[in-house]
């Protein structure tokens, strides 16, 4: 087919390729995209196991009133170690591991535009893991203040403790990474476009990227200062976040959440990517209102660095402030829910296929809409008033993270395991593991808002007898018995796909983006040739030659 278009541009020289057979090395020293890729997701499932085995250790000791059956010092612990491994080193790995290896093959390039910063960006994560996981090991145990470290308590003479120091460590590093790959996504996705690849057809997954990329670019320096600071005070004696002597302990949380409420969106936007490339070809249908899919997170993206005091009102900033920070935070409802429209109105009327994939798509509009709800309630200062610090968010931000990017992140798997390895995963597993996850996720997390409602404040480390408390819990803790089961059949489904899956050739979804022009696996160099891209729609508009360029907006 003389039409296509070679996959290397005459101006960019292909990297020097592995080679195969290398064995480990090949994978320690490897700056190739796919393989950085490939060790972030699974560095991404291991974190998971490991916060998740910290998740149902908290669930234990509640399962009954008064229970002991770890301390509180190591409870306060693990909700520490839980919270900062599930966002730093579980959902931002797997979806920027997704991104970096997704997004050149997305765009017709050969790889990410920094090919070795990628690897520095990777290998930072690992060390940042090992520097809080060391921890573990020092006299005082882990970190103890809570995934988003309070001033003061986490400065001294509140906490000698070693533990918040090797966790400021630990996240400085992924922070620096965090900053890296976000900006190798920027350039990767501004210049490295294959021809006819304009940024109005780029996949929508690659819009999120790039969208989250300039989060990251913008807010973790904002972290990463108030990081430097809290070191300074605890290592060399200052006093930027110390009452006592002239710091002020709710400049932190001003830092803290300048920098939180975008990471919320960090962790939810590459999602929103994945669930927008997943609906459309389990309906056999384009997006509709590409425009305002793409737009929507921009205009998320611009609120979102407006909003972060609502984590705050119980502070006591004042009406003035309460007001705006309430209201811009329920604005933040209008782009959102214009996505869940565009998704439910894709599925409209379209030839819709469950397969695994699309169970967790479908399941993650449900779920994160219910999370969405809460949020937009507590998003009304009076209403965080009567809430806030309970049990009531606890269960809100499980539905946004669980409910909403593990969904999705399962959602992915699924769709481009026979991609990665060229073998499909077995429908049967996912299926179980599907409903196993909307059993447990639901019965552990759902009751919780009851909870928080009757008054059960969250990090506490036991409770009293009171009515239904110690039921409800029970109910709460055998839901996360089989959540880590669910995970179980995930991580078995993996392994036995990996040996025996199905072939999946190049395209098994029949799906229309250009990743799934190439070999499954891909080939070192990506492509041999890439098809013209001449509509959002690549592959479709490969097989019908004789279709108008744009819009693409036949059911097929
Ligand atoms: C595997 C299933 C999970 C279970 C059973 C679980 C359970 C819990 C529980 C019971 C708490 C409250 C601890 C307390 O306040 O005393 C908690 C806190 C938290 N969880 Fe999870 N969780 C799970 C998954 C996740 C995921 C996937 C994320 C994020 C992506 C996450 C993020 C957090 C955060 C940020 C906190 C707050 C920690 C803090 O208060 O400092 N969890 N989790
Ligand atoms: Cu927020």
């Amino acid at each position: 087919m003389s039409s296509r278009i070679p996959i290397v541009p005459e101006n960019i020289k292909p990297l020097p390729l592995l080679k195969e057979n290398e064995g480990m090395l090949s994978w320690v020293a490897s700056v190739d995209h796919k393989q950085i890729g490939i060790m972030y997701l699974l560095a991404s499932m291991v974190f998971f196991v490991i916060g998740g085995i910290e998740a149902l250790v908290i669930r234990i000791q509640l399962a009954q009133p008064e229970f002991g059956f770890i301390s509180p010092e190591v409870y306060n612990q693990m909700f520490t170690m839980h919270g900062t491994t599930m966002i730093f080193f579980v959902v931002m790995p797997f979806l920027i591991g997704v991104g970096v290896y997704l997004v050149p093959l997305m765009i017709g390039a050969r790889d990410m535009a920094f090919p070795r910063l990628n690897a520095l960006s990777f290998w930072l994560v690992i060390f940042g893991g090992i520097l809080l996981y060391y921890s573990f090991f020092t006299q005082s145990g882990a970190s103890e203040v809570g995934w988003f470290a309070y001033a003061p308590l986490s400065e001294k003479p509140f906490s000698l403790n070693k533990g918040p120091t090797y966790w400021v460590l630990g996240l400085l590093a992924v922070g620096i990474s965090s900053v890296a790959s976000g900006l190798n996504n920027i350039v990767t996705i501004l210049t490295m476009r294959i021809k006819g690849m304009t940024i109005r057809r780029l996949p929508l997954f690659v819009w999120m990227i790039l969208v989250t990329s300039f989060l990251l670019v913008f807010v973790i320096p904002v972290i990463a200062s108030a990081f430097s600071m809290m070191l300074l005070d605890r290592l060399l004696g200052a006093t930027f976040f110390t009452p006592a002597h002239g710091g002020s302990a709710i400049l932190w949380q001003h830092f803290f959440w300048g920098f939180g409420h975008p990471e919320v969106y960090i962790l939810i936007l590459p999602a929103f990517g994945i669930i927008s490339e997943v609906i459309p070809v389990f309906s056999r249908k384009p997006i509709f209102g590409y425009e305002f899919v793409a737009g929507s997170t921009v205009a998320i993206g611009l609120l979102s660095v407006g909003v972060w005091a609502h984590h705050m009102f119980a502070v006591g900033l004042g009406n003035v402030a309460n007001l705006y920070f309430s209201l811009a935070s329920m604005l933040i409802a209008i782009p959102t829910g214009v996505k869940v429209l565009n998704w439910v109105a894709t599925m409209w009327g379209g030839k819709i296929y469950f397969a695994t994939p699309m169970l967790f798509a479908v399941a993650f509009i449900i779920e994160f809409v219910m999370g969405g709800l809460t949020g937009v309630a507590i998003a009304s200062a009076p209403i965080d008033w009567v809430v806030t610090d309970s049990y009531f968010i606890v269960a809100h931000f499980h539905y946004v993270l669980y409910g909403g990017s593990l969904f999705a992140i399962f959602a992915g798997v699924y769709y481009w395991f026979p991609k990665f390895t060229g073998r499909m995963m077995s429908e049967t597993l996912g299926k179980w593991h599907f409903w196993l996850t909307i059993v447990g996720f639901n019965m552990t997390f759902f009751i919780q808002h009851f909870l928080g409602v009757m008054g059960m404040p969250r990090r506490t480390y036991t409770y009293q007898d009171f009515p239904y408390w110690g039921s409800m819990n029970l109910v709460s803790t055998i839901g996360a018995l089989i959540l880590a089961l669910s995970i179980l059949v995930f991580i078995w489904n993996i392994f036995v796909s990996l040996r025996s899956g199905k072939e999946a050739g190049n395209n098994p979804w029949h799906a229309w983006t250009l990743e799934w022009a190439t070999s499954s696996p891909p080939a070192v160099h990506n492509f041999d040739l890439v098809p013209p891209v001449r509509g959002r729609r690549p592959l479709w508009d490969l097989e019908h030659p004789d279709t108008p360029d744009e819009p693409n907006a036949k059911v097929v």
